[in-house]
């Protein structure tokens, strides 16, 4: 039986069009769900959008429609970015469906019996721009006068019947949690802030509003609706057949391995998600990421400020695959990182068309010419082949803990030091040199060359799986090579198996263009 992996994308609020940050985190749980299928995991991946909340509520007002036909029209941009972007989810849940209000139902109601939820009076502030109460010593003034939430987000002061989860009761459970799992968030700095706010003391938490409807009704109590976070984090749940625990999805995926979130709301998951689920009986996750912050050449990036960098565009000029390798080699996942068109320019041509691009088209090249369009039979390899082939041969290994650990930017390095390396190897040899000295000895070496060009193509269809599979095309590496499992020996080139003609498949940016 394959090892099941769960891996979630948070769900994007619709009050807005999708931008590079939500690219940017689908993107990673992509990158990591491709890697374990080919590594032979059975992989659930879910993205989808939360559609309820008052953020949600006025922007439809504002839209001038009514919620439901706003988050469906907002809902299908995410699902079109989701195309867009060559993204490989098994599910999309949003929130409006009937089988998350049920979920989330039965959640709530677990949490009433086990008297985790009680009802009280909710005086305090909350910002809407990020569906959050803050207290007061959090709070700073704007420029105005007015209070501002540590995100920026004006606050406003509300007062209303509310239910209360009883969130104090849950810090030493929490900090055990933490103590005992010590990967369940990463990276470590994120573990260090979370755990310091637990340590801090925990507020019991306001999980009900009934000053607006947009939202799932509390069961037997139907002027309250449920708090927005509680409603969304119980997607992960919903999507694998909650409440239905005995369900096969349930048994197979729960808990979750990976829920990827940007450092925005790791409180929410890997404080209050973890408490709701333990106060339920259930199992938390295993491990929850928080990544950094992408700005746009040194801004924050905003609509207010007119700098929203859209995916599309993005695609648009620079290809996908371009852009899906940028985004995770540019900045060390977990860092902040800034958006720069100049620094885009200059990986697309150096790493992707000079190392990358340029090794595949002069191997194979070579090899279209000078071995009747087939791979070449090689000879015994000598130190130098070995040399290259093993750490290529060894990819695989050497990126599991990596992307293990979230390491996207780690991973690729791996696979460019052996890039270099066969450019390298391409240059010292010389096999055009070796054509009129030695055949056999050139035959050798560009079928070492092929080979370790497999490897690389292997180890890089989890970030660019268009470009990559073309490389594999043009090794006529059968489909169903193109896993982990055929990496090694087994899935070799044989000799004699007659390839189509090569294709450049990196262009070079031109750089006035930009
Ligand atoms: O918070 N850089 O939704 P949201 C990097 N609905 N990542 C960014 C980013 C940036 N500049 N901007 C956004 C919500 N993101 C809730 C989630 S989950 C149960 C509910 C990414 O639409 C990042 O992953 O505001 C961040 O956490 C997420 O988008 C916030 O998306």
């Amino acid at each position: 039986m394959a090892q099941p992996y769960y891996i979630t994308t948070p769900i994007y609020y619709v009050n807005d069009a999708p931008h590079i940050g939500h690219a940017y985190t689908t993107l990673a749980c992509d990158v990591l769900a491709r890697f374990k299928r080919m590594d032979g995991y059975r992989v659930h991946f879910l993205t989808g959008t939360d559609e309820h909340g008052q953020k949600v509520e006025k922007a439809a007002e504002v839209a001038g429609v009514d919620p439901q036909t706003f988050v469906d029209r907002v809902s299908q941009n995410f699902r079109d970015l989701a195309e867009k972007m060559n993204f490989s989810h098994d599910d999309f849940i949003r929130t409006t469906e009937e089988r998350h209000t049920k979920a989330c139902q039965a959640l709530w109601s677990k949490l009433v019996e086990t008297g985790d939820i009680y009802l009280g009076a909710y005086a305090g502030w909350y910002a809407v721009r990020d569906e959050a109460f803050y207290t007061v010593g959090e709070l700073t003034d704007g420029p105005n006068g007015e209070k501002l939430a540590p995100t920026g987000a004006p606050v406003e002061w509300v007062e209303e019947p509310s239910y209360f989860f009883r969130l104090s009761a849950w810090g030493d459970r929490l900090l055990g949690y933490y103590d005992a799992n010590p990967d369940c968030i990463g990276p470590a700095s994120r573990r260090n802030e979370v755990m310091s706010f637990v340590k801090g003391g925990l507020q019991d938490l306001s999980v009900s509003r009934t000053s607006f409807k947009w939202g799932v009704p509390v069961p037997n109590d139907p002027d309250h609706i449920m708090y927005v976070w509680l409603d969304a984090l119980t997607n992960y749940a919903t999507a694998v057949g909650f409440p239905d625990m005995e369900s096969d999805d349930f048994t197979t995926f729960w808990p979750c391995n990976l829920h990827m979130v940007g450092k925005d709301i790791v409180r929410f998951h890997a404080v209050y998600w973890p408490a709701f689920l333990m106060a339920a009986g259930i199992a938390p996750p295993t491990r929850v990421y928080a990544h950094g912050w992408w700005t746009n050449e040194g801004q924050k990036i905003s609509k207010s400020l007119g700098n929203v960098i859209k995916p599309d565009d993005l695609v648009e000029q620079y290809g996908l695959d371009q852009v899906r390798f940028f985004l995770l080699r540019e900045v060390p996942f977990g860092n902040d990182g800034d958006f720069a068109h100049a620094s885009m320019i200059s990986r697309m041509n150096h790493e992707l068309a000079n190392d990358y691009g340029n090794l595949v088209q002069r191997s194979l090249s070579m090899v279209s010419k000078n071995c009747s369009g087939a791979v070449p039979e090689p000879g015994a390899f000598t130190d130098e082949d070995r040399a290259l082939l093993e750490p290529a041969e060894r990819l695989v290994e050497t990126m599991r803990p990596l992307m293990d650990r979230q390491a996207f930017h780690e991973a690729l390095e791996a696979i460019w030091v052996v890039i270099r390396a066969a450019n390298g190897y391409v240059d010292h040899q010389a096999p055009w040199a070796l054509r009129k000295t030695d055949e056999p000895r050139m035959r050798t070496v560009l079928y070492v060359l092929a080979e370790t060009i497999r490897h690389l193509g292997l180890a890089t269809l989890p970030f660019m799986p268009e470009t990559s599979d073309k490389i594999l095309d043009q090794l006529a590496v059968p489909v169903e090579n193109r896993s982990f499992a055929s990496a090694g020996k087994c899935g070799a080139l044989q000799p004699g198996t007659a390839l189509p003609k090569p294709q450049g498949v990196f262009p070079r940016f031109v750089e006035e263009a930009a």
